[in-house]
């Protein structure tokens, strides 16, 4: 079958901030992204996302937006936002953006509009009187802790805020303000941007009633935000209608796509992709992300779990990393994380690599007095900081990794950067080069089939198949060696080794965290 670009393709998340400075200001923008691209093209991706670039105070970088319809000075202009697609599309990239349609910035014009009342918007936005013996409506919490509800003494009521004060929740239930979003997404794609990423597309929409959630019996008393089950603010009945209508949207602009941010157990992920195909494409799977436990058993139920989960026409897809979570060389160790990228990039299914995966890049140590995550200050020392994984990206042995000629706005970590591997057959962006191509090169492993994926001991193995072509990929996820059986053939790739060799009819013996893909 004839794959959409977003199926076949591999998309690569960018966070501009930390990507590459141009002006010396010690963040990144869209002239240094500009000037970087080549690098995806080199390694042989097919799509770029980009975290939000629009006007924000940057109280949540970004994710707080003032104007969802033009650029922030701090990444450039319109016209870079122009060259920038420009140059994407020469170098055959789809440009994917950030839409964060569940909240916007207290300085938006249209919040400023509704708590006065104004034009129309009183009721775009979540307000309530106080509760009746006083203080807030009820008890909804926001994932940056504390309470999701701000006193205005302005129009003199609260207003709801699944995360920061300074990002007021939009009220998705209002016709307004579903025409105004998707007005927003027609704006981009007039633009020629091929797709969006969702921002926290499930939790559009919040109960009518505004009732209490219930307390969270497991909680171990740590995390305020953990102490109810949010069944009043996220995965509501009515988030896949207003979808449909951002779907909708998409009609009439050719092969554009949207991928919807959402953690909800894969039972409630599936139901994303909507009712008769009209939810999101791509709804993210972050459960390689969130796995606890890196095991051969757990990795193959999970990668049977969902397949056998998805409706039918779905497509799958698989993320490792992005710019909240702990990077994948920090969960599972440096030589692990060689045995995820082959498996990203050997499942089914549309994979997203976080900018610095391709490195190995780890967690970055954050000095106190340069923390700026309000996840991470509003909740000290609860695991919830980011900072650690939005390090700038290390480009060369310079001073500032040839990141930024000024003073970065992160410290950077001490990864090996790019021109330390380029050159180098046995580095780890040499096997996520190598993995890549493979992909591109062999239907098999772009769309094939899954097939036997087992677990026998701490091995993982699985095949892929389509039309006569297989593929055999075992993974040793433990730390000692591991014999396995394989079919006569060629092993094609390898995570310890860069040629090709022959995979002999009777066991390979596996080193502890190595990997192979033997074209049968
Ligand atoms: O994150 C939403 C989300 O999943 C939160 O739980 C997030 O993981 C947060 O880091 C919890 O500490 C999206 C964006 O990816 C994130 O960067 C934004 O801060 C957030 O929404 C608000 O827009």
């Amino acid at each position: 079958m004839a794959l959409s670009w977003w199926q076949g393709g591999v998309v690569y998340q960018v966070y501009p901030r930390s990507f590459q400075d141009s002006d010396g200001d010690g963040t990144g923008d869209l002239k240094g992204t500009i000037a970087r691209l080549e690098h995806l093209a080199w390694l042989g991706v097919d799509a770029v996302w980009l975290s939000p670039i629009y006007p924000s105070p940057m109280t949540d970088f970004g994710y707080d937006v003032a104007d969802y319809c033009d650029i922030d000075p701090l990444f450039g202009t319109m016209a870079d936002f122009t060259a920038l697609r420009n140059r994407a599309r020469t170098l055959g990239l789809k440009l994917i953006l950030d839409f964060v349609p569940n909240h916007t910035s207290e300085q938006h014009v249209w919040f400023q509009q509704s708590r006065r009342r104004e034009a129309g918007k009183a009721d775009w936005y979540l307000w309530r009187d106080p509760a009746p013996g006083g203080g807030p409506p009820n008890n909804w919490l926001s994932h940056f802790g504390g309470l999701a509800w701000t006193w205005d003494p302005l129009r003199e009521q609260y207003y709801y805020h699944a995360f920061l004060a300074t990002q007021p929740d939009l009220n998705w239930r209002h016709p307004d303000v579903r025409r105004a979003m998707t007005d927003v997404l027609r704006f981009w794609l007039d633009r020629g941007v091929d797709g969006f990423r969702v921002d926290v597309i499930w939790l559009l929409i919040k109960d009518a009633l505004f009732r209490d959630n219930p307390p969270n019996p497991d909680w171990d008393g740590t995390r305020l935000f953990e102490s109810v089950l949010h069944v009043h603010t996220e995965d509501q009945p009515e988030v896949h209608d207003v979808i449909a209508e951002m779907r909708a949207a998409l009609d009439g602009y050719g092969d554009r796509i949207l991928i919807g941010e959402i953690y909800l157990p894969v039972q409630r992920l599936v139901t994303y992709y909507g009712r008769d195909g009209r939810g999101v494409q791509l709804p993210f799977n972050f459960h390689l992300l969130q796995l606890q436990d890196w095991s051969a058993t757990a990795l193959a139920d999970l990668i049977t779990r969902y397949e056998a989960a998805l409706p039918g026409g779905a497509w799958p897809n698989w993320v490792l990393g992005n710019h909240d979570r702990r990077r994948v060389a920090s969960r599972v160790g440096g030589a692990q994380a060689r045995v995820a990228a082959m498996l990203l990039l050997t499942l089914r299914g549309t994979p997203t690599i976080y900018m610095g995966e391709e490195l190995g890049m780890r967690d970055t140590p954050i000095p106190a007095a340069d923390l700026r995550d309000p996840a991470e200050l509003r909740q000290p020392g609860q695991g919830q900081g980011r900072d650690p994984v939005r390090t700038p990206f290390p480009w060369d042995g310079t001073a500032q990794r040839g990141f930024t000629t000024g003073t970065p706005w992160l410290p950077i970590g001490d990864d090996t950067p790019l021109s330390g591997q380029r050159d180098d057959p046995g580095s780890v962006v040499s096997l996520y080069r190598r993995l890549l191509a493979l992909r591109r090169a062999h239907a098999a492993l772009s769309e094939g089939k899954i097939e036997s994926v087992t677990a026998t001991g701490p091995v993982l193995r699985y095949a892929r198949t389509l039309e006569g072509v297989r593929f055999e990929v075992a993974l040793n996820t433990g730390s000692a060696s591991a014999s396995v059986e394989v079919p006569p053939g060629t092993v094609v790739a390898d995570t310890h080794r860069y040629d090709h060799y022959d995979a002999w009819p009777a066991s390979i013996i596996l080193q502890p965290d190595q990997g192979i893909v033997v074209r049968c």
